[in-house]
C-alpha cells in the first residue's frame, strides 16, 4: 500500500470523492457562469442554467469546450478571475499556430504541484531524495510542473531542463541523482548514453517519472532495463493545469486521476455522447478547483478507457489507460505538439504548394521528423544553391512556428503519391500507441 502524499484524499471512500466532485462542481459552475461572459453565452445558447447542475450526473448537460474555444476565447476569455490574482501563465501551441495559454492563481500553482508531488511520492520520492528534473523549464508545464512537486515532497531538486546530455550525466553522477522525470525517450536516450560512456555502475536512480508523449511498455521495458530503475507514466496537458492530471502508482498498469480536482468522462468523439465506464472513448476533463482557468467538460482529443476496479496501492480514484491514440491530428514530436496545419501554413505563407507529406519517425530514441514538398514551376529551373537556401528559410520557419528542428527535402514534381481519398498528410512510423 502507498506510499501517499495526501492519504486521505488518494484513499478516500468513492461515496468520499464524489461528496466532493458534487460540491466543488456545482459552486464551479455557479462561479464561472457569473463571472466569464464566454460561459455565460455558452450555456444559455444551451438552455443550461447553473441550477439545472446539481451533482455530477448532471454533468452531461454542460457544453463542451474545444481547442478552438480557447482560440476564439484567446488570450482572456476564458478566465474566471482578475489578471491580478494570477501569478503565472503556461503555454503549448494551438491548432493554427495560435498559443494556448492558461492562467494561475497562487492556489492553482500549489493544487497543481500537490498533484505532482503526488505522483513523486507515488514512485517511492521522499526529501532524502534526490530529483532530476530534465523536462523543459519555460512556458512548457513539464519542468515547473515536476519542480514545484519535487519542492513539496522535499526532495533535493535538480532543475537541470532539457538537453545538454553531458552535463545531466555528470550532474546524474556527482549529485547521485535518484529520481528522473523527463519524455520517455529523453530517458531511454540517457540510458543510452550512460551505458556508451561506460558509466552504468556510477548512478543511483532508483525510479523515473515519465510522460508528455505516448510511450509503448516495450519501451518502458528498455529503459528500466538501461537505467536500472522502475519507469513510471505520467499524464496532463496545460488546458487542465499541466502534469499530474494523472499518475502511476507501484502496480505500472493505469494512471490515477486526481478525481478531488479533475471529473473524467469518456465520450463518444463522433456523438458527444457519454460512455459507460470500460468503454475507449475519448477523455473530457472539467475542473472543479481551480480559479483563474477552469475549464469546464473540456474535450482533451486523448483516447482512453476509465477503470474504477480496485488497485494494489490502496488508491481509490479512477484509473486512465495510457492514451491509446488521438481523435484529431495532433503530433507529439520530442514532447512538443504539432499540427500538420501549422506546417501547411508556413510552407503556402513561403510560396510553396500544399503537396506535401510529413514523415516521423524515432531514431535512436530520439524523435525526428522531416517535411517533404514538392517543387513549384517557377522554383524548378532554379539552381541546387537556390534550393538549398529556400530549404533553410523553410526550416527557419516551421522552427520559429513549433519550436523544433524539422528537416525540409524540396522533392520532384508529382512525386508525393496522390490520395483519392483523403490526403495521407502524415506517416508516423514510431507506432506509439500500441500499448
Ligand atoms: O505534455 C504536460 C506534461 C508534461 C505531461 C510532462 C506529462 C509530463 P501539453 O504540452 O499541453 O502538456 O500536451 C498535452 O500531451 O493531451 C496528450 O496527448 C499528450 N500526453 C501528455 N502526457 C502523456 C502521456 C503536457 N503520459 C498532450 N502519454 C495530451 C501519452 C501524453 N500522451
Amino acid at each position: 500500500m502507498g506510499p501517499f502524499y495526501q492519504e486521505e484524499i488518494e484513499t478516500a471512500s468513492r461515496e468520499q470523492i464524489l461528496a466532493w466532485q458534487n460540491e466543488r462542481l456545482v459552486k464551479q459552475v455557479r462561479n464561472v457562469y457569473d463571472n466569464v461572459e464566454y460561459y455565460r453565452r455558452k450555456m444559455d445558447e444551451k438552455g443550461v442554467k447553473p441550477e439545472d447542475i446539481q451533482s455530477v450526473e448532471d454533468l452531461y448537460k454542460l457544453p463542451f469546450l474545444t481547442k478552438d474555444d480557447l482560440r476564439d476565447a484567446y488570450p482572456y476569455g476564458l478566465m474566471a478571475r482578475p489578471l491580478s490574482d494570477c501569478v503565472r501563465i503556461q503555454s503549448t501551441s494551438g491548432t493554427t499556430g495560435r498559443r494556448v495559454v492558461a492562467f494561475y492563481t497562487q492556489h492553482d500553482v500549489d493544487l497543481w504541484e500537490e498533484c505532482c508531488a503526488r505522483a513523486i511520492t507515488a514512485v517511492g520520492g521522499t526529501k532524502e531524495d534526490v530529483c532530476q528534473v530534465c523536462y523543459g523549464y519555460g512556458l512548457f508545464t513539464g519542468g515547473p510542473g515536476l519542480n514545484g512537486g519535487s519542492h513539496k515532497v522535499g526532495c533535493l531538486t535538480l532543475p537541470m531542463s532539457s538537453g545538454n546530455t553531458d552535463r545531466q550525466i555528470q550532474f546524474m553522477i556527482d549529485l547521485q541523482a535518484t529520481i528522473l522525470c523527463c519524455t520517455p525517450s529523453y530517458a531511454a536516450y540517457l540510458g543510452e548514453s550512460i551505458i556508451e560512456r561506460g558509466l552504468r555502475d556510477q548512478i543511483r536512480l532508483k525510479a523515473g517519472i515519465f510522460g508528455a508523449e505516448a510511450w509503448t511498455e516495450e519501451m518502458r521495458h528498455d529503459i528500466e532495463q538501461k537505467l536500472g530503475i522502475k519507469a513510471y507514466d505520467i499524464y496532463g496537458l496545460t488546458e487542465i493545469s499541466g502534469p499530474g492530471v494523472a499518475f502511476e502508482c507501484s502496480a505500472q498498469n493505469g494512471m490515477h486521476i486526481n478525481e478531488d480536482h479533475f471529473i473524467a468522462e469518456v465520450i463518444d468523439p463522433a456523438t458527444g455522447e457519454v460512455l459507460p465506464e470500460g468503454s475507449k472513448g475519448e477523455l473530457v476533463f472539467t475542473s472543479i478547483t481551480k480559479e483563474a482557468f477552469p475549464l469546464l467538460r473540456y474535450r482533451t482529443k486523448d483516447i482512453c478507457i476509465l477503470s474504477r476496479e480496485k488497485c494494489s496501492c490502496g488508491r481509490t480514484h479512477v484509473k486512465m489507460t495510457k492514451p491509446l491514440g488521438r481523435s484529431d491530428d495532433m503530433l507529439i514530436v520530442k514532447g512538443v505538439n504539432v499540427f500538420p496545419s501549422q506546417i501547411e501554413t508556413v510552407l503556402l505563407q513561403k510560396g510553396l504548394t500544399s503537396n506535401y507529406q510529413i514523415i516521423v519517425d524515432r531514431v535512436n530514441h530520439s524523435d525526428t521528423i522531416e517535411v517533404k514538398v514538392e517543387i513549384t514551376p517557377e522554383l524548378f529551373s532554379d539552381d541546387m544553391s537556390t534550393l538549398s537556401a529556400r530549404e533553410k528559410e523553410i526550416v527557419d520557419a516551421l522552427k520559429s512556428m513549433l519550436g523544433i528542428y524539422a528537416k525540409v527535402s524540396i522533392v520532384e514534381p508529382k512525386s508525393i503519391i496522390r490520395s483519392e481519398g483523403k490526403a495521407v498528410r502524415v506517416i508516423d512510423r514510431r507506432n506509439l500507441y500500441k500499448g
